[in-house]
């Protein structure tokens, strides 16, 4: 895997997982931002095993001539029921369904967020080109090579848009 976003953000860790994992203002714009449109969620809720789980649905725009314009995705959050007010660990599974190869790959993303004092929190994330079988050797290169680079741009703006955010929310004005 690699470590596409370490850093530590003054805002809470209970805000970042609202910002990041509710139907918040915040993703909402940067999924406008980044041309995602037809946006759903479903509500949290609990698994057998005592993990919280939930599922976007969404289209991407791509815009690259080789791949195509769009492509409806589905992404699968599991929240890990260790996760508790100082420390949020959640999993997702990001399915692009319409890109070529579909059906060969899919991408992992683990998101840790991690309170570092009251008002600052520490956000990881990891992510792994995952393959359900194992393609030809030059079209699994390019598969990897274009997600990267999609995944890389994602969580560069999303570090961006974040520290807008911060500053947003640091000039509140002595609220919490
Ligand atoms: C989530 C990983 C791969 C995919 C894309 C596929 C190209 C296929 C190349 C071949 C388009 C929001 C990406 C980047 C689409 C966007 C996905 C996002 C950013 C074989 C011709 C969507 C995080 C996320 C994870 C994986 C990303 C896809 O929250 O290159």
């Amino acid at each position: 895997g690699r470590l596409y976003l370490n850093k530590v953000f003054h805002i809470s860790a209970t805000k970042m997982f609202e910002l990041l994992f509710t139907d918040s203002i915040f993703i909402r714009r940067f999924m406008n931002v980044r041309k995602i449109t037809n946006a759903s969620f479903t509500p949290w809720q609990k698994d057998a095993s005592g993990n919280m789980k939930r599922t976007l649905n969404y289209t991407i725009t791509i815009s690259n001539p080789l791949i195509g314009k769009f492509s409806t995705a589905t992404e699968h959050q599991t929240m890990y029921k260790e996760s508790r007010d100082g420390h949020y660990l959640v999993d997702s599974e990001v399915y692009t369904h319409d890109v070529p190869y579909h059906d060969y790959f899919y991408t992992q993303n683990h998101y840790s967020i991690k309170s570092n004092s009251k008002r600052k929190c520490r956000l990881r994330v990891y992510t792994d080109v995952k393959y359900k079988k194992q393609p030809w050797g030059l079209i699994k290169s390019f598969i990897t090579k274009n997600s990267w680079s999609g995944i890389e741009d994602y969580f560069r703006q999303l570090e961006a848009e974040l520290l807008e955010e911060e500053v947003d929310i640091n000039q509140g004005g002595g609220e919490s």
